[in-house]
């Protein structure tokens, strides 16, 4: 298979309420959508990089430039067996894995929609339905965090995690055990703390979480082996892992016991696949991050979660949380269970919405 043409587009869509963290404040996305025709057969990427550097390095800009100046001239005219090689052929531009990602997961659904299969199957699920959590931002006070907390219970979602950062932490997780005592609950950091503040962390033990994410630096796997010695609670790595050599690292150093993969943070499928077999193999269970993605990024994050060692409720969840109108048919939900279908449609399952994506469209780019 050759990839024919890229088309790049910026869309806006607002979130339904601001989507507050450690590290800042969202309520516009900005969002790049990637489609790729494949041989005729179109597939559809997003990149889940940011609109600020503050979650990582790449933004809308970076991801932008990237894809448009450097990734497009190493895949075309390029001749490829399958989707599986995409990665290889971008790994002379050293990281930018968001950008990257937008590209490889587009490839991935024209190959599935070319076999006629669902893009879950290809990658070699196994699970029919995906467990669900949700991830809440920070709230402006705890009786607002406990009704939202109420109410994503009562659509069913399996676990819920906070967001939390120095001054506005403890108080919230006692409440919430107190209020909640027998959910399955997390908390997230943003890498907000530093070492010297695992007196305060260990006190988190006594909660029973299900894990703590990324408490300490963005890059610092090291101090957080420090640090998992020193508790109970499990640590969950996020913003460290970016390939399968930080995973090794990071699990041989004891520096977390559940890793988190993003399709952004990784590269693509094929990069979440290989980091997803290396932590099964040593017992490590992983869950489906989430980046505020639209239609399109979630259903590439649903197809992903049906791989086996995805055995912990992940952050994706209903496009009705996020968005007024998706741009997806149908929109992504969650059974009163709280789980997803796996759609059984080829390639995503989701189709976009064309006519939705246009008027969103601020601007556009087609490479050939
Ligand atoms: O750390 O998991 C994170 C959103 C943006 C950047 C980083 C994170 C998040 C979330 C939101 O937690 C997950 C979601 O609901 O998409
Ligand atoms: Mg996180």
């Amino acid at each position: 298979m050759k990839v024919r043409k890229i088309t790049l587009r910026e869309i806006h869509l607002r979130l339904l309420s601001p989507f507050e963290t450690s590290f800042g404040k969202t309520d516009l996305r900005r969002i790049v959508l990637l489609e790729a025709d494949v041989d005729g057969t179109i597939g559809w990427g997003e990149s889940t990089a940011g609109e600020n550097p503050y979650y990582c390095y790449e933004t809308v800009e970076t991801a932008w430039h990237i894809l448009s100046d450097h990734a497009w001239r190493l895949i075309k005219g390029r001749e490829v067996a399958a989707a599986s090689e995409i990665w290889d052929l971008l790994a002379h531009i050293r990281g930018h894995n968001m950008a990257k990602a937008a590209l490889e997961t587009a490839i991935w659904d024209a190959e599935a929609k070319q076999k006629n299969m669902p893009l879950a199957k290809l990658l070699g699920g196994t699970r029919a339905e995906i467990p669900c959590g949700v991830s809440i931002g920070i709230q402006p006070g705890i009786p607002a965090l406990i009704a939202k907390v109420e109410k994503e219970l009562a659509a069913g979602y399996q676990r819920i995690k906070i967001k939390i950062k120095p001054g506005v932490d403890m108080e919230l997780v006692r409440a919430l055990r107190q209020r909640f005592p027998q959910i399955r609950l997390m908390a997230d950091a943003n890498s907000a703390y530093r070492l010297e503040d695992a007196p305060l962390l260990k006190q988190l033990d006594a909660f029973h979480l299900m894990m703590i994410e990324q408490p300490l630096g963005y890059d610092d796997i090291y101090s957080h082996a420090a640090l998992q010695r020193q508790l109970e609670t499990p640590i969950c790595l996020d913003e460290c892992i970016h390939d399968v050599e930080h995973a090794r690292a990071a699990i041989d150093l004891g520096a977390c016991k559940i890793i988190n993969i993003k399709l952004g943070r990784v590269g693509g499928h094929a990069p979440a696949r290989r980091l997803h077999d290396l932590c099964q193999s040593k017992s490590i269970p992983v869950w489906c991050g989430g980046m505020l993605e639209s239609g399109i990024g979630r259903a590439h994050n649903v197809a992903m979660s049906s791989l086996s060692n995805f055995s912990l409720p992940g952050d994706v969840s209903a496009s009705r949380r996020y968005w007024d109108e998706d741009i997806v048919d149908p929109e992504v939900e969650v059974t009163a269970q709280g789980t997803i279908r796996v759609p059984t449609a080829p390639g995503i399952g989701y189709a976009p919405r064309l006519d939705r994506i246009e008027s969103l469209t601020v601007r556009r780019e087609v490479l050939q």
